[in-house]
């Protein structure tokens, strides 16, 4: 198993208070998080190298031009039109009306609304970190392309898969997941991206919906009850030339093993009648019992999840989504790295 880390992801460092199911919290996914990856991944013995690749394939291809220009000047914008200091945290808070009339806006406050579908910050730093992390997944997966390796993976942060073609979300700026799957579609490959995030990769979800060429399978808390609330329902399976090629698995919130095993085993099914040339895992590890409200899964669970990815036998890239409890999340990505056995 070859890693992909870079410190170039300290740039985006959110501190102000985040609104949480009605309250202000502090911001969980900082850099923290990834330095204690790191640390895991080197007390593991695992071989981490910086990115190899910095062209983006597939970047263009998930995101509109017009989104990917709104985010890379967005702070610089909305302090010539706020006068804020380069510390300030632009945070979107409106949005267009259903049914009316929207041209695609010109003011900056309106643009950070326009391009978002949830409340989070750009930074300074943010388009530096969010590009850096699509430089490491792009790494790992041409490690894996190319055949230097069965299985790679890219300590990717900020995360991706709440990020869609054209809005960021859920601490999610550029869908890394997307880019790797799409960077392998070019090259004519049938791609599988399974997502064991906590919560349903609605951005992955929307870029891939209406395509045949990459299946997005999810495992994730009921939307019902939890984040991003409106996706990630067992009905929705895609569209048009994509139909049947999305498939979410929704769990109730505290599912442990029990209902967790099962579920895995089905995705897993899907993934293997689908015969994907590669796999991309969305690892998100916030379905630990520590990470608060979430499912209750333990450290040996994570050496299932690895063993069961690794027992597909497909070339596959792992990329870092969630995962908050500073204490497990190391430990827990290195059992499924470890499992895997590449
Ligand atoms: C990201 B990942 C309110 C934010 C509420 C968002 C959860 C995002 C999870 N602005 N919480 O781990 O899937
Ligand atoms: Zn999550």
């Amino acid at each position: 198993m070859r890693c992909f880390d870079s410190d170039a992801h300290r740039a985006h460092h959110p501190r102000d208070p985040i609104p949480d199911a009605g309250r202000l919290v502090p911001p969980p996914e900082v850099p923290e998080r990834a330095e204690r990856i790191r640390a895991a991944l080197d007390d593991a013995g695992f071989e981490v190298t910086g990115p190899t690749r910095r062209d983006a394939p597939g970047l263009r291809r998930v995101h509109t031009g017009a989104y990917l220009r709104f985010l890379e000047g967005a702070h610089a914008a909305w302090r010539a039109a706020t006068g804020m200091p380069a510390t300030a945290e632009a945070v979107p808070y409106v949005r267009p009306l259903r049914g009316q009339p929207a041209p695609a806006p010109r003011h900056v406050i309106a643009r950070l609304g326009w391009y978002s579908h949830d409340s989070d910050p750009v930074l300074a730093g943010t388009w530096s970190a969010a590009r850096a992390a699509v430089d490491l997944a792009a790494s790992a997966w041409d490690a894996v392309a190319a055949g230097r390796c069965a299985a790679a993976y890219a300590l990717c942060r900020p995360p991706g898969h709440h990020a869609a073609a054209d809005s960021y979300a859920g601490y999610c700026y550029l869908n890394n997941a997307a880019v790797v799957a799409q960077a392998w579609c070019d090259q004519g490959a049938r791609v599988a991206v399974l997502d064991v995030d906590y919560h349903h990769g609605n951005g992955t979800q929307q870029i891939f919906y209406d395509r045949d060429d990459v299946l997005f399978v999810s495992l994730h808390a009921d939307p019902a009850h939890e984040y991003p609330y409106f996706l990630g329902f067992a009905g929705e399976r895609g569209r048009g030339a994509g139909e049947g090629c999305t498939r979410n698995l929704p769990l109730a919130p505290g599912s442990d093993w029990s209902a967790y095993g099962p579920a895995l085993a089905a995705a897993l099914g899907e993934v293997r009648a689908y015969a994907p040339d590669g796999l991309v895992v969305s690892l998100g590890v916030d379905t630990a019992l520590e990470d608060g409200d979430s499912f209750r899964l333990v450290a040996d669970d994570f050496l299932r999840i690895g063993e069961a990815v690794g027992g597909l036998g497909r070339p596959t890239v792992y990329v870092q989504e969630g995962g908050y409890d500073l204490d497990v999340l190391g430990r827990n990505v290195t059992n499924v790295l470890l499992a895997d056995g590449r």
